[in-house]
Parts: C-alpha cells; sequence; structure tokens
C-alpha cells in the first residue's frame, strides 16, 4: 500500500491544483514501483495535527482520486475519518475506506461501508491525532489493543459489513511509545490470530528514528523495511509505506525464503 498524502498549502488555489497534479504523478511512480494500493489522504494524523474541514478534504483528495482510479491500476484506497469525504472518494473510484479511528469518530462510517460493499481497514488510536502522544499507557499493550479491534469488527459486522472486506491495523506510532510499538511488532501473530488481514503502518515513522540515534525522517527506510519483514513473518499482509519499491523488493524476498507469496491484492 503506497502512501499519497495530499495536504498542500491551503493559501492559494494555485497551489492546491499544482499540489493535486504532484499527488498524482506521485501516485502514478508507486503504482510502477508495484504498489497493489493507494492510499489517499487529504487530512495529516500525525501526533498534533488540527484537524481540516469536510469540504477541504474533499476537495483535496477527489481529483487526485478520479485521476488514479483505472481498471487495471491499483486499488484505491481513502484515507479518513469522516463518512462525507469517503462517500466522496468512493463515487470517485476508490474502493476501500482506511479509517485511523475504526469507525469511532463517525459511526456511520461503517453503515457507508455496508451499503457500498467497499473495504475497510480498521485500525487502533489511543484518543485521537491532538492528543494521542501525551504519556500514552496501557496495562498490557497488545492485549488491550486486539481488545479493541475484537470490538471495533463486531461493531462492523452489527452494521452489517461482511467481515470478508475487513482489515485490522494495530496502529503503529498511534497513542504509543516506542516500547509499546516494539512489543505490538514482536507479538503481532497475537493481532493476526483475530483472524482477519493484519495491515501495518511503521513507515518512517518516527521510533524508528529514536532507536537509531535520532534519523530524520528520509533517513528511516532501512528501519522501515525491518520492521516490515519481521511484521511478514508474523502474518501481516499489507505494508502502508512511502518508498514502495524498496520495500516491494524486501517483501519479495522475505516471501521467497518463507516460501509464502506477499498476497497480492489482498
Ligand atoms: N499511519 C498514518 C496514516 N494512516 N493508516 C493505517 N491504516 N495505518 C497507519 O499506520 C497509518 C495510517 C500516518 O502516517 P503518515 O503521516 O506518514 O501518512
Amino acid at each position: 500500500m503506497g502512501v499519497v498524502n495530499v495536504t498542500p498549502d491551503s493559501f492559494s488555489d494555485g497551489g492546491l491544483f499544482l499540489d493535486a497534479d504532484a499527488a498524482v504523478e506521485h501516485g502514478l511512480r508507486l503504482a510502477g514501483e508495484g504498489a497493489d494500493i493507494l492510499d489517499v489522504g487529504g487530512e495529516s494524523t500525525r501526533p498534533g495535527a488540527e484537524p481540516v474541514s469536510e469540504d477541504e478534504e474533499r476537495r483535496r483528495v477527489v481529483p487526485v482520486i478520479e485521476r488514479l482510479a483505472t481498471r487495471r491500476g491499483p486499488r484505491i484506497s481513502i484515507d479518513t475519518t469522516k463518512v462525507s469525504v469517503a462517500r466522496a472518494a468512493l463515487e470517485a473510484g476508490a474502493t476501500l475506506v482506511n479509517d485511523v479511528s475504526a469507525f469511532r469518530f463517525d459511526p456511520g462510517m461503517a453503515a457507508l461501508a455496508a451499503e457500498t460493499g467497499a473495504g475497510c481497514c480498521l485500525m487502533h488510536m489511543l484518543g485521537e491525532p491532538r492528543t494521542m502522544q501525551e504519556d500514552p499507557r496501557y496495562d498490557d499493550v497488545v492485549s488491550e489493543v486486539k481488545a479493541f479491534l475484537e470490538e471495533r469488527l463486531a461493531f462492523a459486522l452489527s452494521e452489517g459489513v461482511d467481515e470478508e472486506r475487513v482489515w485490522l491495523d494495530p496502529g503503529i506510532g498511534f497513542g504509543k511509545t516506542v516500547e509499546h510499538n516494539l512489543e505490538l511488532l514482536r507479538r503481532l501473530d497475537e493481532i493476526v490470530a483475530i483472524g482477519r488481514p493484519v495491515v501495518v503502518g511503521t513507515s518512517r515513522k518516527s521510533f524508528l528514528g529514536k532507536l537509531v540515534g535520532g534519523r530524520d525522517e528520509g533517513e528511516r527506510l532501512p528501519g522501515t523495511i525491518a520492521t516490515n519483514v519481521l511484521a511478514f513473518e508474523r502474518g501481516a499482509i499489507v505494508f502502508r509505506v512511502h518508498d514502495v519499491a524498496q520495500n516491494a523488493d524486501a517483501l519479495a524476498v522475505a516471501a521467497a525464503t518463507v516460501s509464502r507469496d506477499v498476497g497480492r491484492g489482498a
């Protein structure tokens, strides 16, 4: 799953247009590098990020999705917590809703997924992006994340979502310390045991920089690959990454080594 973030400078319409072009170009490049899915997002979920209005978020993502969604290209996923943005994205050609709130911020999202038959990725986050990194605490991070995902899966099914269309994600970096992230990766098999496909998003995240003495975002690819290979070995099948070519190569080698397919288009 290649990341296509559309977060243009909102002060200028000209900038918006240029950034939509740049986002499409970037998406096409990631598709050429072997992404099976392009995850398009118009609102930053970084720690401390301020929310974006629905209109603005729709304005950012819809033109990009319209141009990236082609029959022969990768599936398009919409990274949003808002039902109106998800609906517009699905109408524009997306087929997967990646909701980092796992249908908590906008419960109508479950009904939308049920009605449209879209796939959905339900992710664990402690609280909300603005405050999630303020002293996160768990008694046992893995069992708490697992219980949360099971509860959210049950909610989705109770709203009529087809179980076969649900993916789960432990939410690396979303209300977690370095140690919490490592524990989740170490014991990822416990999340895989829920029985739905598991997505992991470690790409370029800050804990990878901290573990090697403080590397900037652009220098975290080796750490990203290390975590993805270990997550693959523990049963994850979708890897949300910024650097598709390098991660795809690493995962192809890992898959060949353990004789398991990378799970194309899972
Ligand atoms: N991480 C980010 C955004 N969306 N979605 C899922 N399912 N899993 C993630 O780990 C995830 C996500 C934040 O990363 P970015 O700011 O680099 O896009």
